[in-house]
C-alpha cells in the first residue's frame, strides 16, 4: 500500500473585520466648534460648551480639537454594548498649560440628564499627575508636550473597565454601580476652565475574541498585513499555514519546522495517522481528516472520537490532545490522507 500524506488547507475565509469608531478631526474647518458637527456637541446641547477644531499640534493630519475653558465637548455613541470594547484616544498637554481638565465616558448620557459616569480621569497639570477617581483609584505620571495614548478596555458582559494611560496600568473597576447602563453613551472631554488640551484619534472598536488573533498576535508585534498574521499565510515558509501552525502542538508561525506534521504508519489491515493538537484550538475551528484512494475524492472524517478516530486528551502533555485516525484498507491499493483545519 502506497501512502501519501498531506497537510491541506481548505475554503479558508478572511477574518471578519469589527466596524470601528473613528475620528480624526481632519475633515472639519479649522476654527469650526465642532457643536452640531458629526455626533459631537456641546454637554447639554449647549453650543458655548462646545470646543474648536485647532492645528497647534495633531497626532494625525494637520487637526486635533482644542479643549480649554468653558469646553465640555460629547461624542455621542449608540450600539457600544455587549461584549468587550476598547476606547482609544491620543492627549496633548502643553506644558504651558496649567489647571485641571477632564476625561469621562458616561454609560448614560441625556441633555440636562439623567447622566452616569464611567471612567473619570482627572489631568492636575500644576502637579503633573494624571489621576483616575472611580473605584480604588490610580495615579501615573502626566507625560506633557507629547502625544500619549489613553486606552481603555471595556468588558460589558463582566461590568469591567480597565484604564491605560501611555501604555502604562492606571485604574480598573467596575463598568456601571448598579444604578448605569451596560453600554457605552458618550465621551466627555470637559476643559473645567483649565488652558488648552488637544486630543486626537478616537477609536472605539469591539475588541476581538478570535482566539486565533489572539495566538498570533504575540508572534508579530506591531504588525496587522494578512499576509504576514493571517490564517492561510505561511510567514515561515515551511508549508504550514499559520491556523495550522495556531492548532498542532508546537506550531510556530515564526519557526520554519516540518517535525509537527501527523505521521503516518501502516498496520497489517489499516493506515493509521497520527497527530496532536492544542486542545484549546477545538473552539473556533473546523477540524477534519481526510482520506481517498486518489487526490480527487476525499471521505471526511470529523476529529472526534468514533469508529475511526482515537482522541486521548493531554497526551504527551497536559492541554494536547493525541489523535489517531485509522482508516482501514479495505480493497485499497492505495490511500491518502490530510488534516484540514478552517475557520468559520
Ligand atoms: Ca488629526
Ligand atoms: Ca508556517
Ligand atoms: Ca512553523
Amino acid at each position: 500500500m502506497k501512502t501519501l500524506l498531506q497537510l491541506g488547507l481548505a475554503g479558508v475565509l478572511p477574518l471578519t473585520s469589527h466596524a470601528a469608531i473613528t475620528e480624526d478631526f481632519d475633515s472639519y474647518v479649522l476654527g469650526s466648534n465642532l457643536h452640531g458637527q458629526g455626533s459631537w456637541k456641546g454637554w447639554d446641547n449647549i453650543p458655548g460648551a462646545g470646543a474648536l477644531v485647532a492645528d497647534a499640534h495633531a497626532s494625525s493630519g494637520t487637526q486635533a480639537v482644542n479643549i480649554t475653558r468653558a469646553s465640555d465637548l460629547v461624542r455621542v455613541f449608540s450600539g457600544v454594548a455587549g461584549g468587550k470594547w476598547t476606547l482609544s484616544i491620543k492627549q496633548y498637554i502643553p506644558s504651558t498649560s496649567t489647571g485641571d481638565t477632564y476625561f469621562l465616558l458616561l454609560n448614560q448620557y441625556n441633555d440636562l440628564g439623567p447622566y452616569n459616569w464611567s471612567v473619570q480621569i482627572q489631568n492636575n497639570m500644576g502637579t503633573g499627575k494624571v489621576i483616575s477617581d472611580m473605584g480604588d483609584g490610580g495615579t501615573l505620571d502626566m507625560v506633557k508636550d507629547a502625544w500619549v495614548e489613553y486606552r481603555i478596555e471595556i468588558d460589558f458582559a463582566d461590568n469591567t473597565v480597565k484604564e491605560y494611560y501611555n501604555n502604562q496600568f492606571l485604574n480598573t473597576h467596575a463598568w456601571q454601580d448598579g444604578t448605569g447602563l451596560n453600554e457605552l453613551a458618550v465621551i466627555d472631554l470637559y476643559a473645567n476652565n483649565a488652558d488648552p488640551v488637544y486630543y486626537d484619534d478616537l477609536n472605539v472598536a469591539a475588541a476581538t475574541s478570535d482566539p486565533f488573533t489572539a495566538w498570533i498576535g504575540p508572534f508579530f508585534p506591531g504588525i496587522t498585513d494578512p499576509m504576514v498574521i493571517g490564517e492561510a499565510a505561511d510567514p515561515d515558509h515551511d508549508g504550514l499555514s499559520n491556523l495550522m501552525e495556531y492548532v498542532l502542538q508546537d506550531g510556530d508561525p515564526t519557526l520554519s519546522s516540518t517535525a509537527i506534521l501527523p505521521t503516518a504508519s501502516i498496520t497489517a489491515t489499516a493506515l493509521r495517522f497520527t497527530f496532536h493538537r492544542r486542545a484549546s484550538t477545538i473552539t473556533g475551528t473546523t477540524q477534519t481528516f481526510q482520506y481517498g484512494s486518489n487526490l480527487r475524492d476525499w471521505t471526511d472524517v470529523p476529529i472526534t472520537n468514533g469508529s475511526l478516530v482515537t482522541i486521548t486528551a493531554d497526551t504527551p502533555i497536559l492541554g494536547i490532545d493525541e489523535v489517531v485516525v485509522t482508516v482501514p484498507q479495505a480493497a485499497n491499493t492505495k490511500l491518502f490522507g490530510r488534516f484540514k483545519v478552517t475557520k468559520p
